[in-house]
């Protein structure tokens, strides 16, 4: 089993609010749809242009205080706009002939001191069995701790890596993989291989642009340190036709972190 992580930036313009990035689904679709049934699949996409700046709007990572009212309107407002995302994407799915089906991540977890402390896995397990494509989503959900919180999508493939030991997990970014520094400044170098040293030496540097509240690749790679604990780790740009194929076939169009 293969979990890919479909950017918010990949599927959607992060600067241009309910943009949906559908040429980019389609062919990532369409690559899938070359493996599929062979190989299954767990899919996870972000927020992107859909959650973001409704999280943002209704401070929904500050929880459940101040104008509550407000709060659970905002937090229902954001997990509405994540499932609009959700159903364009999996109506492009279809299309394709992939059986991909949609699973709420707020339905599943629980979260406490922003991680994720509760996921019930098992209706995932059995659509994969059942040969479907779960397709679950950066969302809100409800945080035993401070009332509600926003769960990324980065942080449920995470769990679903520790819980379901995916042979790959594969991150499509808008960036051909990760760089030695911002990749717009000049002269940053493409890392085709990170080791665990790599990365903790790059943490220590990174920073994040845009508007996505869950942190931009700093967050990814304390993800990726998780993740490699149990299977390989690709970054690559989900923009470039054909790079997905490549991972899929054995390839690395972009950084690499071997399961350690
Ligand atoms: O884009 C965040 O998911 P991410 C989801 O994977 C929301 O960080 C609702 C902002």
């Amino acid at each position: 089993m293969i979990i890919i992580k479909l950017g918010g930036s990949v599927i959607s313009d992060k600067n241009n609010p309910y943009s949906f990035n559908r040429e980019a689904v389609e062919v990532i679709a369409e690559e899938i749809a070359q493996f599929y049934p062979e190989e299954s699949f767990i899919l996870v996409h972000g927020g992107g242009s859909f959650g973001h700046p409704n999280a943002r709007e209704y401070k929904i990572r500050e929880g459940l205080m101040g104008d509550v009212k407000r709060k659970r309107i905002g937090f229902s407002k954001t997990h509405q706009a994540m499932l609009k995302l959700n159903d364009l994407t999996i109506e492009v799915f279809l299309e394709k002939g992939l059986p991909a089906y949609s699973v709420s991540s707020s339905s599943i977890f629980l979260i406490e001191n922003g991680d994720i402390i509760y996921g019930d896995l098992e209706i995932l397990r059995k659509l994969l069995e059942k040969g479907l494509i779960p397709v679950l989503f950066g969302d809100t959900a409800v945080a035993l701790d401070k009332g509600i919180d926003i769960l990324s999508g980065d942080q449920i493939v995470s769990y679903l890596a520790k819980m379901l030991k995916p042979s790959k997990v594969i991150f499509l970014m808008d960036v051909d993989g990760i760089y030695d520094k911002n990749p717009k400044e000049k002269g940053a170098k493409l890392i085709t291989e990170l080791t665990k040293e790599g990365i903790e030496h790059l943490l220590e540097s990174s920073e994040s642009a845009g508007i996505d509240v869950t942190g931009g690749i700093g967050n990814k790679l304390k993800k990726a340190l998780e993740i490699a604990h149990y299977s390989d780790v690709y970054f690559i740009n989900g923009k470039v036709k054909g790079n997905l194929t490549k991972v899929l076939q054995g390839k690395n169009p972009g950084t690499v972190i071997k399961r350690w």
